[in-house]
């Protein structure tokens, strides 16, 4: 059951991501969304109808509705998916790889307002609204994602060379303790033995959240979470 609920809550989490990145897409996901609801209803009626008519519980029936098509869907496959199936641009994990609308292999795909490529042993999601960190980092979670972690020169190197992005949020913040950057995993950049603050830093105090512009001589810049005019870019380890 409670599968059955997360998959259906990042079912919706996506959906919500899909209205809020293009509207386009969310009238024809919703369409798709509603057609398949309402054939997959037809079908549960009819069969719950047979069914439950055999056992004579109408205490059942009454629930048939939405019970019926929870296990139904449970049982076609793990959340609907398919191992051997195609990622495409759907908000769901076509796959059933725990990432939603990744890259297909070495190509890129292009979806909601992101392009996922793969830039070395990482799926990156660079996606163009600007929005505020902590829903950035929200939708980088519905994605199966975090928001991205430069682990190291060399990473950041080969993302600011393939970014079609110019300024996106960093999965780094201190939060949680004033003056202790932590990336979204936990880490600091300590850890890893990399950072890139700017020699002229000025910028700390209140601001608690870290962009960065894909010019590496520009450094990192801490700014307020609560700023809305940077893209966001989305990692998931492969
Ligand atoms: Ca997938
Ligand atoms: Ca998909
Ligand atoms: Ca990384
Ligand atoms: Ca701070």
């Amino acid at each position: 059951m409670s599968q059955t609920s997360r998959s259906t809550s990042r079912r919706a989490r996506a959906a919500t991501l899909a209205c809020t990145l293009a509207l386009s897409a969310c009238f024809t996901d919703e369409g798709a969304e509603s057609a398949g609801a309402t054939s997959g209803s037809d079908g549960e009626a009819t069969q719950g109808a047979s069914g439950e008519a055999t056992q004579g519980a109408s205490g059942e029936a009454t629930g048939a509705g939405p019970a019926g098509s929870e296990s139904s869907s449970s049982a076609t496959g793990v959340e609907g998916c398919t191992p051997s199936g195609d990622e495409v641009c759907d908000g769901e994990d076509n796959d059933c790889d725990g990432l939603i609308d990744e890259p297909a292999g070495s190509s890129a795909l292009e979806c909601g307002g992101c392009e996922a490529r793969v830039i070395g042993s990482s799926a990156y999601w660079f996606c163009q609204d600007e929005i505020q960190w902590e829903e950035a980092r929200g939708h980088c979670e519905s994605l199966g994602a975090h928001l991205i972690i430069l682990n190291s020169e060399a990473e950041q190197s080969e993302v600011f060379a393939q970014s079609p992005i110019e300024y996106f949020w960093l999965g780094l913040t201190d939060a949680e303790v004033e003056g202790t950057f932590r990336w979204v995993d936990g880490s600091t950049p300590a850890d890893h033995g990399f950072e890139n603050w700017p020699a002229n830093d000025g910028n700390e105090g209140i601001a608690d959240c870290v962009y960065t512009q894909t010019d590496s001589t520009a450094g990192w810049n801490i700014v307020t979470c609560e700023g809305s005019f940077v893209q966001w870019t989305c990692e998931a380890e492969l």
